[in-house]
């Protein structure tokens, strides 16, 4: 008999919400923590559906049904995770998905581990332009700012939007964070940024390791 992990990974697959949803209540209702759940059902489902895209065996429609039925299960989820908040905030961060890059499926899991390390996220969704991450930095007195991006076309908008930062004067004042599938320790050294990480648990340990380090005397 399939596992339930199993079979909520072929829901996404599939691309069913309902199953996906069912699957998820049936997880949590084994014990099975959230964060299993994405590790080894959810996250899994969703790469062998870019496997599946890159092959050509996938296009756009069946993608975005994979997508939705994701998110079934990620606002189960989120809440339960989210219960982990601390009241005094660890600091602001500012996060989104660069201008022209509509991925924001990974972005929004960064979010999720930000806020139960205790981070207060301002969230701007996805395609945002250089000049609103500049703007939001200042207006929230931001911390950190800290930029997704998933196609190797848009990721060049994080070294922009650093340059746009420097120019404005705020660059010491804000520590970056990169991060995303094409996104590596050179790409994110060569464009300035502070760090970046590869994985939405250790996005959130590098938000806490930079903030901890600025923040010490
Ligand atoms: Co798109 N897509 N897509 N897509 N899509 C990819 C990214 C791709 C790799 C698929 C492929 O060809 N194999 C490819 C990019 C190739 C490249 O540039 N290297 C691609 C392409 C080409 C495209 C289009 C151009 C397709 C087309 O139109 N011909 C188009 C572009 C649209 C646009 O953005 N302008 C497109 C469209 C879409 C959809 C809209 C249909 C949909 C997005 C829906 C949505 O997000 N709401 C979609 C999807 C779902 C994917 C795949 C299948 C899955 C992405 C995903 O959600 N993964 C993806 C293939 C793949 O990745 N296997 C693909 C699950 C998610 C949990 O992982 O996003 O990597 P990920 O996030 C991780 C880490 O990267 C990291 O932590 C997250 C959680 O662990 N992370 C950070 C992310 N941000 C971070 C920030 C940090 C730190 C870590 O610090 C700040």
């Amino acid at each position: 008999m399939a596992s339930i992990l199993g079979e909520l990974s072929q829901a996404v697959i599939a691309g069913d919400a309902a199953a996906v949803k069912e699957s998820t209540e049936k997880a949590l209702a084994q014990g099975i923590a959230p964060d299993k759940i994405f590790r080894e059902a959810l996250i899994p489902g969703m790469d062998e559906v870019g496997r599946r895209m890159e092959a050509e065996e996938y296009f756009i429609p069946e993608v975005l049904l994979s997508a939705r039925a994701m998110k079934s299960a990620t606002e189960i989820l989120n809440p339960l995770i989210s219960q982990n908040k601390t009241m005094e905030p660890l600091g602001r961060v500012v996060i989104g998905t660069v201008q022209g890059d509509l991925h924001d499926i990974g972005k929004n899991l960064v979010v999720l581990m930000l806020e139960a390390k205790g981070f207060q996220v301002t969230d701007l969704g996805f395609n945002v332009p250089p000049e609103q991450f500049i703007e939001n930095v200042k207006g929230t007195k931001a911390d950190i700012l800290a930029m997704s991006a998933l196609l190797t076309t848009t990721m060049q908008k994080m070294g922009e939007t650093i340059k746009n930062l420097q120019s404005a004067g705020y660059r010491e004042k804000v520590i970056v964070m990169v991060g995303g599938a094409p996104v590596t320790d050179d790409f994110s050294r060569n464009i300035g940024a502070d760090g970046c990480a590869s994985d939405a648990a250790s996005a959130a340990r590098l938000a806490e390791k930079l903030i901890t380090g600025r923040t010490e005397p």
